[in-house]
């Protein structure tokens, strides 16, 4: 029987997974083959589910968890994506606050749905601009949380070093002489997932090669339970109703705002997402850190009027959970009146992950 393969992408939040995992695909999908993804949040309502449809692959979406603590519904829905679609290539991202993966992924998917499944080395991709942060111990974030950061790297068995457009060559280099030097034998790619075709030089590194490392991290959960309960999680769904002239420059302006407030309490993002569309388009913003601006428009759509509009918020911030509610409270607030629109609230949801539980974990 041929074997799928299924290419695992690990990394902090806001690293660029998504994006790279799209690039990836696009790329798969000109060479014919056929490319499934799969999306991984602690909470529902995902932005990146929406990129993922936007670009018309088949998705499957593991919800309420990492894929270590919902490994049964990974395999399940790995099961049917495989029937229904037929996938020569799989790829999966798993939740930025997750790791560990090797331990409680990897192992147990080889180990019990190896005759099917090829794994590729498990890649970690890399915000240069977290990673310097690191070194330079310059991080704003809660010190549990660049443990599992750095967790995260020490699991890899391929780095990936994106968003290297935004970066100075001499700051590249620097960043890949320390990864080399502590991750020794590790393969680091660099590249920018934004830029047409960016995907391939990480996809001749792990497409052909088979998982073959057996070791697995040597982790205390207690700390990393810490660092992801460091994190307030934010998922939100609503509909806007009223005369929208400029979708985009609204969308802009919450997130902006958003952003303010959250420098205000010293709240270090460390991913905000929003997507907003109507029945015709679509637009998405992101920003990965306080000092964000200005902020990536993945899908433009310019002079955009609408009467209705459908607004996601994934925020993942170094805060409390009642400050991030009271902020994007506020923020809704304030579009409603400035902005004279109906807000309709479909779901709303705000929590700290709880402690990750795996199914299964082989040391
Ligand atoms: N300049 C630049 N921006 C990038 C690159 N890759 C990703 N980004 C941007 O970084 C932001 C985060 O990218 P995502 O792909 O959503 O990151 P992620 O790792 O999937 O984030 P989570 O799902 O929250 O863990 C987006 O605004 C992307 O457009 C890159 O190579 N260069
Ligand atoms: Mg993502």
């Amino acid at each position: 029987m041929k074997k799928i393969k299924l290419l695992l992408l690990s990394g902090f939040l806001g690293a660029g997974k998504t994006t790279l995992m799209l690039s990836a695909a696009n790329h798969l999908r000109s060479k014919g083959l056929n490319v499934a993804c799969v999306t991984n949040d602690q909470g529902q309502q995902l932005v990146d589910s929406k990129m993922v449809q936007h670009k018309q692959f088949p998705i499957l979406e593991i919800n309420g968890g990492c894929f270590c603590c919902r490994f049964e519904d990974l395999t399940d829905e790995i099961n049917q994506i495989i029937s229904e679609n037929e996938p020569d290539v799989i790829i999966a991202e798993a939740v930025g606050s997750c790791t560990d993966i090797v331990a409680t992924v990897i192992k147990p998917l080889k180990a019990f749905h190896g005759n099917r499944l090829q794994l590729a080395p498990l890649t970690v991709v890399v915000d240069p601009r977290r990673l310097g942060e690191m070194y330079q111990q310059t991080t704003n974030f809660a010190e549990e949380i660049t443990y599992v950061f750095r967790k995260q790297l020490e699991e890899a068995q391929c780095l990936v070093l994106n968003k290297v457009d935004l970066m100075e060559e001499d700051d590249i280099a620097y960043l890949r002489k320390q990864l080399n030097k502590d991750f020794t034998g590790i393969p680091c790619v660099t590249l920018s997932a934004i830029k047409d075709d960016g995907a391939s030089n990480w996809l001749n590194q792990v497409l052909h090669v088979s998982n073959s490392v057996d070791k697995s991290l040597i982790i205390d959960y207690d700390i990393y339970a810490q660092g992801e309960a460091k994190l307030g999680w934010l998922n939100t769904s609503m509909e806007l109703y009223g005369n929208i002239k400029d979708a985009q420059s609204l969308v802009n302006t919450i997130m902006l705002e958003l952003i303010k407030r959250f420098k205000e309490i010293d709240a270090e993002i460390a991913h905000l997402k929003l997507w907003a569309e109507d029945e015709k388009r679509s637009i998405k913003l992101s920003a990965v850190r306080n000092l964000d601006i200005p902020i990536f428009f993945d899908i433009h759509s310019n002079n955009w009027d609408s009467n209705k509009l459908e607004l996601l918020i994934n925020a993942r911030i170094n805060a409390e959970t009642d400050h991030l509610k009271q902020i994007v409270e506020d923020t809704i607030h304030l579009v409603h009146k400035e902005f004279n629109l109906e807000v309709i609230i479909k779901e709303f949801d705000c929590f700290k992950p709880s402690r990750p539980v795996p199914t299964y974990r082989m040391a």
